[in-house]
């Protein structure tokens, strides 16, 4: 069931394991947001998926018989695979854009969770119940967190001397900011102008539309929205 290959470089055996043939399935709601990710992954590395919103709409039915009561949830063959950064590394591997090369893998990963910090940041907007507190969590994201993130982000770009997080082309990583950023942009919250600011930044984002099937990725409903009127989809 596996194929093994002589790796010369380390004198070592590799032991290359096939995926799943058949098509996977991502479960979840039809919305920009956590699974963005993983899509991404999945159409820049040209994986062909079923979204399955059907069965997410039906939430919290069968919560129960997921891995660990949240979604997305990523079924392919036998495998059922939930946990966000799990998710996003093996559609990134699916997909042929996560290096084999362990160091340059764990830059792939570190981006990523700095990206999902960035992410995450995005729930303040949820907490205020008032149009005021939604207002002052927005301004709080457009002119202290992302510009400070974003700053992070360049100087790392300019340190390394390469264009793109995963150096002379993009893999993953770029995969994972143009996710992230594609989110706040998405809300309308005025992502696109902070971006301007960050000319190598803007760069990587040049370079992800370029891989795979990224042209044609359309975005889901904005789950999070500046608008402070407008109320989360469901
Ligand atoms: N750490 C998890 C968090 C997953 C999570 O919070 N999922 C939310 C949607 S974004 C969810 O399933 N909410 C419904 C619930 O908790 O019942 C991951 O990275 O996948």
């Amino acid at each position: 069931m596996y194929q093994i290959n002589k790796d010369t470089k380390t004198c070592g055996y590799q032991v290359t394991m096939p995926f799943p043939t058949e098509k996977p399935r991502l479960i979840y709601w039809g919305v920009c947001g956590r699974a963005d990710f993983c899509q991404l992954a999945m159409y820049a590395g040209s994986v062909n998926y079923d979204l399955d919103t059907d069965k997410a709409n039906t939430w919290p039915s069968f919560k129960n018989e997921t891995p660990f009561g949240v979604l997305p949830v990523l079924v392919h063959g036998d495998l059922e695979l939930t946990q966000g950064g799990a998710v996003n590394r093996y559609c990134a591997k699916l997909g042929g854009i996560y290096p084999d090369d362990p160091v340059e893998a764990a830059k792939v990963d570190m981006i990523h969770d700095q990206c999902q910090d960035i992410f995450d940041k995005i729930f303040i907007t949820l907490k205020p119940t008032d149009k005021e507190g939604k207002i002052e969590a927005w301004k709080t994201l457009r002119e202290e967190v992302l510009p400070a993130q974003f700053a992070l982000l360049e100087k790392y770009l300019e340190k390394s001397g390469k264009p793109y997080f995963g150096g002379d082309e993009p893999n993953a990583a770029d995969v994972y900011f143009y996710a992230v950023y594609g989110i706040y942009e998405h809300s309308e919250m005025g992502a696109a102008e902070i971006l301007e600011n960050y000319p190598k930044l803007k760069g990587t984002t040049e370079g992800v539309k370029e891989m795979g099937r990224v042209k044609e990725w359309v975005r889901g409903v904005a789950y999070f929205h500046s608008d402070p009127e407008r109320p989360p989809p469901f």
